[in-house]
């Protein structure tokens, strides 16, 4: 998972850019990086950290132009501590072109061999996204081979082409040198991407709706539309063609869930509203498990899970408070890289009000668990508070199955879900009670926002795979991907410098 973002404007960008990922910097905390164009010359800026470190003024003042991309990253696939991995990646020819991706591909194995043994192409990383460049510009110079210049209709003929060579999910935005700007996202619409239009011919296109109104205070246009490719030329005509052949809308279920901010609409879906309605489902389960006079006090852990915590008080009538307070200096845990960081980093994330708890029984409340980290470490705390009976409720159902298509699961052995009953897990986290979203009540409320969906990529909950092509052996692929282990010293100096949010490159 990653934010990305891409403007054509006609005043300097380098500052909508930064503003825009600080805006996205939820959905990567390992890298950031900005690259911009002024005449045919690139200028880029990447390194690992969080957006503030990483762009000092002085590489601001480097990054002239009026058109440019950016990205924050949240490893997947590759080496997560590698500097050279982090996005933009630039391929010199054809054209000069950068590009952010955000997603994984799934055949990226594949897809290196023959760029290598028969596309005459070389890849440096064990990055998918730069096996996704250099597919692309190995397609965008078979086209442009065919005609004499570089058309929208050229281009969207590179992208079929891509289409039909990639697996798995990709919201992706590229700069062609001298050209323009072009963004397409995959045929089953699995990571996000939206974009706005502006009168006076800016253009931008991003992961989420809060960067386009939050940097740009414009208004989305529309989401991309899954396979869409839209190209923008430099004089700032849009054009868009549907380069898919059998496009279907399934964004990625874990958005609502967790991963997008609340006062992002995706796919026509107010992701707000998304974790209200599944306050409300997962309230009925609460209701339908235990009677709500054992139920004290409905505490959320922040912050995802707010909203859902809220509504379901509201539904079982019972006071919705504060029980923790979330340290604002500490980065979200789920997407820091590392089992070590992630767990040292809970206590020092969360702290709980002791009043909320002495002497009651309180109902915790979770967006999700995935590995069991946080729970397990929040049910002993509010013990420790003085609570009397610890109840859980997970607002996702359990996390049974990896997560192929862009978000940090990749080995169903670090689920605490997988090939466990939920009274294993209950027992696990130490709770008194553990109540779990179901999945199909889980797709209904979110689907009911927008009835235009044809479903969701739901996988980690159902074992659905929706793009029909993962097999076991790729499952172990992507488990040898894992990133090495660090060297203690190593690991706690990153660990240090994640709980604080500061870069190396700082
Ligand atoms: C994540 C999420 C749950 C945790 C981690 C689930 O919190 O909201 O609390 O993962 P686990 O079972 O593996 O611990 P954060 O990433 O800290 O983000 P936020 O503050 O947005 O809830």
């Amino acid at each position: 998972m990653c934010g990305i973002v891409g403007v054509i404007s006609r005043s300097p960008v380098n500052q909508l850019i930064y503003d825009a990922l600080l805006l996205l910097q939820h959905r990567g905390q390992d890298a950031a990086g900005i690259v911009t164009m002024q005449g045919s010359k690139c200028y880029m800026q990447k390194a690992r950290g969080m957006v503030r470190d990483v762009f000092r003024t002085r590489n601001m003042r480097a990054l002239p132009g009026t058109v440019g991309l950016g990205q924050v990253r949240y490893p997947t696939a590759g080496n997560a501590y590698s500097e050279e991995e982090a996005q933009p990646f630039y391929v010199n020819a054809p054209f000069g072109i950068v590009l952010v991706h955000n997603g994984n591909l799934t055949n990226a194995a594949a897809l290196e061999r023959e760029l290598v043994e028969v596309d005459r192409r070389h890849i440096n990383t064990r990055s998918d996204s730069e096996v996704l460049i250099n597919v692309l510009a190995h397609e965008l110079e078979a086209a442009a081979a065919r005609a004499a210049e570089l058309t929208p209709e050229i281009v969207f003929d590179a992208v079929r082409t891509v289409h039909r060579r990639l697996r798995g999910s990709y919201a992706v935005i590229a700069l062609i040198a001298g050209h323009g700007l072009l963004a397409f996202r995959d045929p089953y619409g699995i990571r996000p991407l939206c974009f706005s239009e502006t009168r006076d011919g800016e253009f931008m296109v991003a992961s989420e709706s809060v960067a386009i109104e939050g940097a740009a205070h414009g208004h989305v246009a529309r989401d991309v539309a899954p396979g869409e490719a839209i190209f923008v030329d430099l004089a700032g005509r849009v054009h868009a063609a549907q380069c898919a052949e059998r496009p279907t809308l399934n964004p990625c279920m874990f958005e609502y869930v967790y991963l997008a901010r609340p006062d992002s609409v995706l796919d026509g879906i107010s992701v707000y509203q998304a974790r209200l309605n599944l306050g409300e489902t997962l309230a009925q389960r609460v209701i339908s498990t235990m009677p709500p006079s054992e139920i004290d006090v409905v505490i959320p852990i922040p912050e995802s899970s707010r909203p859902s915590a809220m509504q379901l008080a509201l539904r079982i009538g019972k006071p919705y408070r504060e029980g923790f307070v979330k340290n604002r200096y500490v980065g979200r845990t789920f997407i820091m890289p590392g089992q070590g960081v992630r767990k040292k980093s809970v206590r020092q994330k969360l702290n709980a009000i002791g009043m909320e708890f002495r002497d009651r029984n309180v109902l915790l409340v979770d967006d999700s668990i995935v590995r069991g980290t946080t729970s397990k470490e929040i049910v002993q705390m509010a013990r420790e508070a003085g609570a009397r009976k610890v109840y859980m409720a997970s607002a996702a159902p359990p996390v049974r199955y990896p997560n192929v298509y862009g978000i940090d699961m990749p080995t169903k052995d670090e689920l605490i879900a997988h090939g466990r009953t939920v009274e294993e897990i209950r027992e696990f986290i130490g709770a008194d009670a553990l109540i779990y979203q179901d999945v199909e009540a889980m797709k209904r409320v979110v689907r009911s926002l927008n009835p235009r969906l044809d479903g969701f990529e739901a996988a980690c909950f159902d074992g659905v795979y929706i793009t029909g092509d993962v097999s076991a052996a790729d499952f172990d692929a992507m488990a040898a991907q894992r990133t090495l282990p660090l060297d203690e010293d190593e690991a706690d100096a990153r660990s240090r410098l994640a709980l604080q949010g500061i870069s190396e490159a700082a």
